[in-house]
């Protein structure tokens, strides 16, 4: 190999204070894994030492616990972005120990290559192989690797045994040029290949690699409970009946699916639906479920730019290669993610909301407004630009005590005019073509749970007839406040 080797301990110990490390890596896979966990070790000794040490944290989405959860846990992190889903960097995060910016997915790399999120120190990526003229076979994900290895002056690399280096070619991997030289992206099904398969890397930037043998660590799925069922079934019958009346075309439109167990019951039950026809994936995470469907002939390709398997699962791929690395391709999340792809292909937008409103806007990532949860991640990549978009959610969360739909959203993600449907497990309201107050009667009637319909209709009908949109400005948060106050909802009163 024309790189040195390197422990994981020395690799850390080129990482100074105050550096912006990028992680290669993408919703906990194809991240590297040893080099984080010991630059939290390191980080741990230098504190006790009374030395400062902490960076800042710049990644393509959520990892895993050798970094999110390990540097956190060592106070080694001074800001991070752009998404995360791990407990203890959301409390770092919810605490104001962690300064974290979110941000669209698709504007990661782009906003690097501008220069907005500063200077990059030192990029780590993971490879599953290194070709003798030094070239990088990534792993699992690829996430914005690409722009990390050429923003940043420094570059370390993990070489993982756990994954074969026969994956090359899966990775699909393209840059699109700066303003005012940028051309149009040439995808126009989800399986076109537009780059190349391997990292080039400047050599010289290489300061060495990791050899490690670890798996991405991701945990089976919990079981399809009934809400997450009926959401699934909602969203099938409802596109099946798209189909039937032509505004969805007879061959189908690419899926994309959000992460988690609804998106996973979703795509569950849009396989099971035999009278959808055979459909392919342009999405950003590549779940179980996909590898699933694929076997049964129910998804022909998938485009994303991670594979987030069960470490079974993933096993079961790399062991009938032949069969799913032809149906599979991996590329950078500003591609996956990309506006104009998601228009031109027609995109079908699965996501998930934490709450809505009557009127149709989202929140996926502030519960109570306060509190991030992980980051808007993807989703409003998709919502904005899809052919359709929908978000699903149950109507009630935390027993029933939080209802998630309210008459205004205590933070907005994706506004009303990105979101088309909202479906929970009570119905599906079909929000394109309706004002305000028809939104309103639509979603309540819909998708409310019985128990908060009769509150919500009583704050529409406060100014229905007087207004546009009839929000009342004094009381719009009540159902917050109610929470807030009581911990029920239902104790709100208008
Ligand atoms: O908490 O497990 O402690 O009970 O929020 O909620 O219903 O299990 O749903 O796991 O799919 O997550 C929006 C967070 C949903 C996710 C979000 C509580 C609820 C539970 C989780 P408990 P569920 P999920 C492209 C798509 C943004 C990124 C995205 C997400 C926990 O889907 O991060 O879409 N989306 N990416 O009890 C307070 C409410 C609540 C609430 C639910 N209204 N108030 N708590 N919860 N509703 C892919 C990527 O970007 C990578």
């Amino acid at each position: 190999m024309m790189y040195n080797t390197l422990t994981a301990a020395e690799a850390a110990a080129l990482i100074n204070n105050g550096d912006v490390v990028g992680i290669g890596g993408f919703s906990s896979v194809g991240t590297a894994k040893a080099i984080p966990a010991a630059l939290a070790a390191r980080a741990e000794e230098l504190h006790a030492k009374g030395e400062e040490f902490r960076v800042g944290l710049i990644t393509g989405g959520s990892t895993g616990d050798q970094i999110d959860g390990a540097l956190s846990r060592a106070k080694a992190v001074s800001f991070r972005t752009p998404f995360q889903s791990h407990k203890d960097m959301r409390a770092a995060i919810n605490c104001g120990e962690v300064q974290y910016f979110d941000m669209h997915l698709s504007h990661v790399a782009q906003d690097l290559r501008y220069g907005f999120l500063g200077k990059m120190d030192v990029a780590i990526i993971e490879a599953a192989d290194i070709t003798p003229n030094g070239e990088i076979v990534l792993t699992t994900s690829v996430g914005i690797t690409p722009t990390l290895v050429k923003s940043a002056s420094k570059i370390l690399i993990e070489l993982n045994a756990h994954h074969p280096a026969s994956i090359i070619g899966m990775h699909d991997l393209y840059e699109p040029a700066n303003p005012p030289y940028r051309k149009e992206i040439p995808i126009y099904t989800s399986a076109d290949r537009i780059g190349e398969a391997t990292l080039k890397v400047d050599p010289k930037k290489v300061l060495g690699v990791v050899m490690t043998d670890m798996p991405d660590g991701i945990a089976p799925f919990t079981p399809v409970d009934a809400v997450t069922a009926k959401i699934g079934e909602n969203v099938a019958n409802f596109l099946l009946a798209e189909l039937h009346r032509g505004i969805i075309p007879k061959e189908f439109l690419p899926l994309q699916s959000g992460v988690g167990n609804i998106a996973n019951a979703v795509l569950g039950s849009l396989g099971e639906c035999q009278d959808i026809p055979t459909f392919t994936m342009f999405t950003e995470v590549i779940q179980n479920s996909v590898i699933g469907l694929m076997k049964q002939g129910r998804i022909s390709f998938a485009s994303g730019s991670s594979l987030t398997l069960s470490d079974d699962v993933l096993q079961e791929v790399y062991k009938d290669y032949s069969f799913f690395g032809p149906k599979l391709m991996l590329r950078p999340q500003e591609i996956t993610n990309h506006p104009e792809l998601s228009r031109r292909l027609g995109v079908i937008a699965i996501n998930t909301a934490l709450e809505a409103d009557i009127f149709g806007n989202v929140n996926s990532t502030n519960v109570l407004g306060q509190k991030m949860m992980n980051g808007l991640g993807g989703s409003a990549d998709f919502a904005r630009n899809a052919f359709l978009s929908i978000f699903t959610c149950p109507s009630v969360a935390k027993k029933g005590v939080i209802s998630a739909i309210v008459p205004m959203v205590s933070h907005v993600d994706s506004s009303e005019h990105s979101v088309k449907v909202i479906v929970t497990e009570q119905g599906v309201a079909d929000l394109r073509g309706k004002s305000p107050l028809q939104k309103a009667q639509t979603i309540i009637e819909n998708c409310v749970h019985p128990e908060y319909k009769e509150l919500l209709w009583d704050y529409v009908k406060m100014q229905t007839g007087k207004c546009h949109t009839p929000m009342t400005l004094t009381k719009a948060l009540q159902m917050h406040i109610a929470f807030e106050e009581t911990g029920d909802m239902r104790n709100a009163k208008f």
